[in-house]
């Protein structure tokens, strides 16, 4: 059976076991946390989760895992038929992860983990927030879907990463990142409702509750 190796509380290991659980894959989760030990940089050459540990091998990078789970070929499809409507979805899965994860990132040791980081810091972030949801508004449909009328991987990458983003820029940018754009805001909302996000909400609360 395919491992998956994270922790609850880790989005990208979540978008992970949401695309899992979206097509109906068996897993077992392999409890991890990143590290820089030599142990798991055998694992996860860059120390991070997710990985994904197959018969043939391990693989790192969500978007890759995606790639990968999609060519495998078992339950629903999460990307569409055509070339171009695939790349339409990898282009916006990257512009969420590089111009809204990524910036967010840079604060989350304030926002979540007890830290500070310097007011150059959170102008930076700021304003590169802001051009990722300028991006986002001229790239994504809505229509419902971040990419059209189906549910793809671009959605996946979008719910867990304006949720962590949007509590970030709220605690430490007094900004409100999906304020100019409030079908993001109905999207988000409407993904949160997928059996697939109430499972992993629910695993989330009994992994804090230990
Ligand atoms: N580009 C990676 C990012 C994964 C990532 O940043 N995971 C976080 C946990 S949510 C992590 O391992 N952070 C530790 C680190 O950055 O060293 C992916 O697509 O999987």
């Amino acid at each position: 059976m395919i491992k998956l190796h994270g922790f609850a509380i880790s989005n990208y290991f979540n978008m992970v076991k949401m695309a899992l659980i979206e097509k109906g894959i068996d897993y077992e989760v392999v409890e991890a946390k990143p590290s820089q030990d030599a142990d798991f940089l055998a694992i996860s050459p860059m120390g991070k989760v997710p990985v994904l540990e197959t018969e043939q091998g391990l693989i790192s990078e969500t978007d890759v895992i995606f790639d990968y789970l999609e060519d495998v070929g078992e339950g629903p499809s999460l990307m569409p038929e055509s070339a171009y409507e695939k790349a339409k979805v990898r282009e916006l899965i990257k512009e969420v992860e590089l111009y809204i994860e990524l910036p967010a990132r840079t604060c989350f040791a304030e926002a979540f983990f007890g830290g500070s980081v310097s007011d150059e810091t959170k102008e930076k972030a700021k304003a590169n927030l802001e051009k990722g949801i300028a991006c986002l508004k001229r790239s994504g449909k809505f229509s419902p879907y971040l990419a059209g009328d189906s549910f793809t991987y671009a959605d996946i990458m979008f719910l867990y990463t304006v949720g962590l983003a949007g509590a970030c820029a709220k605690r430490v940018l007094d900004m409100d990142l999906l304020g100019s754009l409030p079908e993001a805001r109905v999207l988000s909302d409407a993904l949160a409702k997928r059996d697939s996000a109430i499972q992993i909400v629910a695993d989330q609360a009994a992994a804090s509750a230990g």
